[in-house]
């Protein structure tokens, strides 16, 4: 038996997050351990297809985000979420509606100006030239988080080594 929560992670566009959520993901079902991942392929498009990205939005994201991952852990599964989630308020009031200690937040580090260099979409560049409005790091705050369970370097450390970071985490903790 294994231990069901939350592990949310958090960070810019382009830090690392859903590659590492994948990679942890992949891991957790060759261990045989229920999980599931929700990022924004599986969430905007479907249950929250009908929000964008002014702060009042993001916020309602996040609550329904972190709504979805308290029933998914309480039928036994380890939530992997993958979202900016740019405000501590927000991360916080997800952490409150769960169990003590069945939520990891997960902070995806990594310098603007490296994801800018990274820029896989071209959104950042969109966001420099006005293009995009409000975009996270640009003109749109990104709130670091104040007491992460772990930080998760990714200009430091690779994806693999980051996604082992996590796991040992887990390991350390008994949730699997
Ligand atoms: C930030 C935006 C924006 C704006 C579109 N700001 O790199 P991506 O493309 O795949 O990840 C970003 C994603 C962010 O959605 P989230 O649901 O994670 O955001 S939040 O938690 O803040 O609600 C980016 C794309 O959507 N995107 N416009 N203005 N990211």
């Amino acid at each position: 038996g294994h231990h069901s929560g939350v592990i949310w992670l958090t960070g810019l566009s382009g830090s690392g997050k859903s590659s590492i959520a994948n990679l942890v993901n992949k891991h957790l079902y060759e261990k045989k351990v229920n999980s599931y991942l929700l990022d924004g392929d599986n969430v905007r498009h479907g249950l929250n297809a009908d929000l964008g990205f002014k702060a009042e939005d993001r916020k309602e994201n996040i609550r329904r985000i972190g709504e979805v991952a308290k029933l998914f852990a309480e039928s036994g599964t380890i939530v992997l979420t993958a979202f900016i989630s740019p405000y501590q308020e927000d991360r916080n009031q997800v952490r409150n509606i769960l169990e003590q200690g069945d939520f990891l937040e997960v902070h995806v580090d990594c310098p603007l100006s490296e994801c800018e260099v990274r820029d896989p979409k071209g959104l950042y560049e969109k966001a420099r030239s006005g293009e995009i409005k409000g975009f996270t790091g640009i003109d749109s705050p990104y709130e670091v988080p104040e007491s992460p369970e772990i930080v998760l370097r990714t200009h430091e450390f690779s994806e693999e080594d980051c996604a082992a970071q996590l796991i040992s985490l887990l390991e350390n903790k008994g949730w699997i």
